[in-house]
């Protein structure tokens, strides 16, 4: 479609509510006029309504030690308990709680009373291995349920769980490794991806095994998935058939303190080291919960619902494991890749289950349009009635696509916009309530209020000027600080524009309606198929390899991942450059470092980089060259050539 063609078909559409939609919709209007009317007040009744307390809190919001926030003070309440007995106990034990899809056909029905079993008899394993309150679990594990129960069972003992991406090497699960102290790990032998097995345990062993460093691991918990040959260590290794199974079904859940860590799960920030993002139980549950219920329009009751992210990301987090979870909802949890067997997967599970409400990505949406329509066409999608899209920018094309395509037209779309620091989703229509904007994410939902500042730090309202995307007030979901390092918590989000603005990240605008528009990141974060990378973590990962003398990565435009990680590299003196061998030796270190996704899809050998004179390197102007865009103003380089240089260079590999 053409812009002209894009923007008439936008105009003539309606996407106002629809009435019978509204009729039965959680959300509401009148809950933005409640929140505006009383934040603490709001939140503190989503936070009784949604959850079951073992005792209640004396006090909403204790913001006295800002930024470091505690919602919900002095209540307590159990998690998993939360997520899963009290449905039980409310008659609700038949219910399916999760329709597992393994990617080779294998399927399970997990009621929620299976739940409750495999959850204790999961909490009674880590106990025996020696698991206590407040210790770490790290969790590297693909889709399955025991991915879940492990999750639900560390919340029921009050250990942080620490999930780190099954794609990750074990380079990146060492040092995440380390610095929570995990004392455990779960993990499996290996996982299915494209009908193959791949290895998983063997870089947990890697990770331990790791230079002279003396690891915190002491035991190693296996669930076999794939039934692949494995190292065994016999003091450290305990495969989840023998221990897990022989353990009781019932398990008492202790109250946590509101404030005490769920989880910890990494995040890239703008320098090499991953930021430890930590949350805690309250606070979270209640955004999680009500944020599920009012932004997906969850009725537990009638939908089914699927989130098709990974687990090792915030997404799974808060809409695979506790929102849907506390809610008492159906969903579908898929093992595998869209393309396996074949294009058409993802649709056959739609219709298989009849699932009602999908949450997915832009980076999705885009393949699946590359794909083209007529695959999905071939499934009935009829039961789905809300679509949700995260993790970045959702295009009007892409969104248009998704509606007519997947939704038949008519589901609402709810474009969320939050992080991994925020915990749930901040900035969202409402489904039943919002006149829909195709390619923005509109406005705060009730609860959570935000601005856009200038350059100067100044709120503005002005349509089509671009400015920064601030809160203005803390949230229950908020994170607590970056593990281990509340400064850097401090720097990070609350000194960019003052200690009254949680600083985003992103850039923003509003348009004439007075919608939001996010519009990526305006730090050295890159955003590839929804997941964070950082530019200084990838540039590390080359600069340790033995050939390489300094390099330069920038996020370039690309059509279906959103942005792809460009690498710009200096070889040493005394390295070769064999040309496109040590390109793909460069890749594959990358990965090696820290996971296929972060694989540069283009390296270009280059004599220079082009630098400020305080050294800086300029990647604006790098990805002019990846974009294949004219190089923008050169003049506060130090060498002004260099970029004539890197051109050149480029002109004669191609
Ligand atoms: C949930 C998640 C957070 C970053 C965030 C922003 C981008 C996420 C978006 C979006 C535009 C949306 N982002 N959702 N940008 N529209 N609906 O993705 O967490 O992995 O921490 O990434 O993703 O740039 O700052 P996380």
């Amino acid at each position: 479609m053409s812009d002209d063609s894009l923007s008439s078909h936008l105009h003539e559409m309606d996407l106002s509510p629809d009435a019978g939609f509204t009729a039965q919709a959680n959300g509401t209007a009148q809950m933005y006029a409640d929140a505006d009317a009383g934040h603490e007040g709001f939140w503190a009744a989503q936070a009784r309504e949604r959850l079951s307390w073992a005792s209640d809190f004396d006090q909403t919001l204790d913001w006295s030690g800002a930024p470091f926030a505690k919602w919900f003070v002095g209540g307590t309440l159990n998690v998993a308990y939360n997520c899963v007995d009290r449905h039980v106990e409310a008659g609700h034990g038949d219910r399916v709680a999760i329709h597992f899809e393994g990617e080779q056909g294998d399927t399970r029905t997990i009621t929620y009373a299976d739940l409750q079993k495999e959850v204790s008899k999961a909490a009674n394993a880590l106990e025996a291995l020696g698991v206590s309150t407040g210790d770490r679990v790290a969790v590297y594990m693909p889709m399955i349920p025991e991915t879940v129960f492990t999750m639900l069972a560390c919340a029921r003992i009050g250990a942080p769980h620490s999930v780190i991406f099954g794609g990750f090497s074990a380079e990146a699960l060492h040092t995440r490794i380390a610095d929570a102290e995990a004392k455990v790990v779960v993990t499996t032998d290996g996982q299915w991806r494209r009908g193959k097995p791949a290895p998983l345990k063997a870089a947990v062993d890697a990770a331990i095994h790791h230079g002279d460093d003396d690891s915190p691991v002491e035991k190693v918990l296996v669930v076999k998935r794939t039934d692949s040959e494995v190292e065994w260590d016999d003091d450290r290794d305990v495969w989840w058939h023998d221990l897990v199974e022989a353990q009781s079904e019932t398990h008492e859940a202790q109250p946590m303190d509101s404030e005490h860590p769920l989880f910890i799960l990494y995040t890239s920030g703008t320098t090499g080291k991953p930021k430890g993002i930590f949350h805690t139980t309250g606070g979270y549950l209640t955004q999680a919960a009500y944020t599920n219920a009012v932004v997906h329009d969850l009725h537990p009751e009638t939908d089914v619902y699927w989130c098709t992210a990974d687990v090792g990301w915030v997404t799974g987090h808060s809409y695979i494991v506790y929102g849907p979870l506390a809610n008492g909802a159906t969903q579908v949890l898929y093992e595998g890749t869209p393309d396996t067997p074949h294009q058409g997967r993802w649709w056959e599970i739609v219709e298989k289950y009849k699932v009602s409400i999908l949450y997915t990505a832009p980076t999705a949406i885009r393949t699946f349009m590359k794909w083209g329509a007529d695959i999905p066409a071939r499934s009935d999608l009829s039961s789905i009635r809300v679509l949700g899209s995260v993790g970045e920018p959702i295009n009007p094309e892409a969104w248009l696509w998704y509606r007519k395509h997947i939704g038949g037209d008519r589901a609402p779309i709810v474009d969320t916009w939050w992080q991994t620091e925020t915990g749930a989703i901040m900035i969202s229509p409402l489904p039943g309530v919002t006149t829909l904007e195709p390619g923005s994410a509109q406005r705060p939902i009730p609860g959570i209020s935000a601005e856009i500042l200038d350059d100067d730090g100044k709120p503005f309202t002005e349509a089509e000027k671009v400015g920064y995307l601030v809160l203005t007030k803390p949230w229950p979901a908020m994170l607590r600080g970056i593990w281990g390092d509340p400064d850097r918590y401090r720097e990070t989000y609350w000194s960019r524009f003052g200690p009254k603005y949680y600083f985003a990240g992103d850039g923003a605008k509003y348009d004439a309606k007075g919608n939001i528009w996010l519009l990526g990141r305006v730090d050295d974060v890159m955003n590839v198929s929804g997941h964070r990378l950082s530019t200084a973590e990838i540039e590390s990962a080359l600069v340790s390899h033995p050939s390489v003398a300094e390099a330069a990565v920038v996020g370039a435009a690309d059509e279906t991942t959103g942005q792809a990680v460009c690498a710009f590299v200096i070889l040493r003196g005394e390295a070769v450059d064999h040309g496109e061998e040590t390109v793909q030796e460069l890749r594959n270190h990358v990965a090696k470092e820290i996971g296929p996704i972060a694989k540069p899809r283009q390296i270009m050998i280059v004599p220079e980089l082009p630098k400020t004179r305080s050294g800086k390197i300029m990647r604006r102007l790098l990805k002019d060259v990846a974009e294949n865009r004219e190089v923008g103003d050169v003049t506060t380089l130090a060498d002004s050539s260099v970029m004539s240089l890197i051109k050149d260079g480029m002109t004669a590999d191609s």
